[in-house]
């Protein structure tokens, strides 16, 4: 009775195994013939219950069917991983001998490209190009420029302090005098650098921004050169006759003093937010060097003067590429990055 039960269970489950077409379909027969509740699994419990001399006999029949069923069983999963790996590799297949797709080159930040162009020309101009802390002291960036402790002047730029006294420079004039205690005169400089101002964000303020100090300390020096040298600047950035404008400006250090505006690239003059409606925007102050500047920076005005001029790079690279928002220079995006 066992026996035709155990010749059964190997006939239709090697039947079962062979007619499976895939892994699973294996499996399922694989666990209603050997699992734990299977057919093997009730007949064993069936076999206990025969008389020893039965036992000898069926529990040679019972080990060879179910080693006979593990052996096609093994036999057939691998045959069926062998063709699924195969079709894995013949779908995934990658030909490596294919070009790579090309590198995206990286590109410098237009405000870098500015001032690296500013550079070069001022370099071919014969000035040095330093730099100074971004961190100063209050001497730097205030007295030694002719704006004492109680000067209203100290409001025109509101300064982030430090608990240490020292200030994150609203400007990048500090360096004029860095410039001229280091090397004294005869002095040609420019100082590109960050700033920052405890500003209101707009279309056209950041809180951290970037100027290009310029300095030029001779025995004679007028306002005929800055000109020059402004014209020169203006001219070699924007390669076209721009409008311009000169009037007077108040600044501590100069004497006299001038904002240099230009006509809004971005409205063409007409009024947008960038240039707050007015057509203008200004770009370029500057003036002769006040003489309680060189003094403090142990220079005879009586034997020497100077021009210097502070230009707003940030918003020059707005005028010069036309970004209608300088919250976008800074922001980071990379769809606008890559377009430069
Ligand atoms: C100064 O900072 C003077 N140190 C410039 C100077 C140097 C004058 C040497 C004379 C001689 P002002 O605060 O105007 O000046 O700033 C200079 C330029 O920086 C401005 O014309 C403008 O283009 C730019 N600028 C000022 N504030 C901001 C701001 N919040 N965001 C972006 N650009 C600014």
């Amino acid at each position: 009775m066992l026996e035709q039960k155990l010749e059964e269970l190997r006939r239709a489950t090697l039947a079962a195994f062979a007619a499976a077409i895939s892994l699973e379909e294996l499996e399922e027969a694989r666990v209603g013939a050997l699992g734990r509740k299977g057919t093997l699994a009730q007949i064993s419990k069936e076999f206990g219950k025969l008389a020893p001399a039965e036992k000898a006999s069926l529990g040679k029949l019972l080990n060879a069917v179910k080693e006979d069923l593990e052996t096609d069983y093994q036999d057939k999963k691998q045959r069926f991983e062998e063709s699924e790996l195969a079709a894995r590799l013949a779908k995934e297949w990658i030909d490596v001998t294919l070009p790579a797709p090309g590198i995206r080159p990286g590109s410098l930040h237009p405000i870098t490209q500015l001032q690296q162009e500013i550079e070069d020309l001022f370099t071919s101009l014969g000035f040095a190009i330093l730099d100074g802390p971004e961190v100063e002291t209050e001497e730097h960036n205030f007295d030694a420029l002719n704006i004492p402790p109680t000067h209203p002047a100290r409001d025109m730029q509101d300064t982030f302090w430090l608990s240490n006294g020292h200030l994150l420079r609203t400007h990048t004039s500090p360096v004029q005098v860095r410039g001229m205690r280091q090397f004294g005169p005869p002095l040609r400089m420019i100082a590109p650098g960050r700033v920052f101002r405890n500003e209101e964000v707009d279309a056209s303020h950041e809180h951290t921004f970037y100027q290009l100090e310029g300095m030029m300390v001779d025995r004679e020096v007028s306002v005929a050169n800055l000109i020059y040298f402004m014209k020169t600047l203006l001219s070699s950035i924007f390669k076209r006759d721009v409008t311009v404008r000169l009037r007077p400006g108040y600044f501590p250090f100069v004497e006299p003093g001038f904002e240099l505006d230009i006509h809004c690239l971005i409205c063409n003059g007409s009024g947008c937010a960038v240039c707050k409606q007015s057509g203008w925007v200004e770009l370029l102050p500057c003036g002769l060097v006040h003489p309680n500047v060189l003094r403090t920076s142990n220079i005879d005005p009586d034997e020497w003067g100077g021009f210097a001029f502070g230009l707003g790079l940030t918003r020059l690279a707005m005028m010069r590429y036309g970004i209608d928002d300088i919250r976008q220079l800074q922001g980071g995006d990379l769809r606008f990055l890559t377009q430069f």
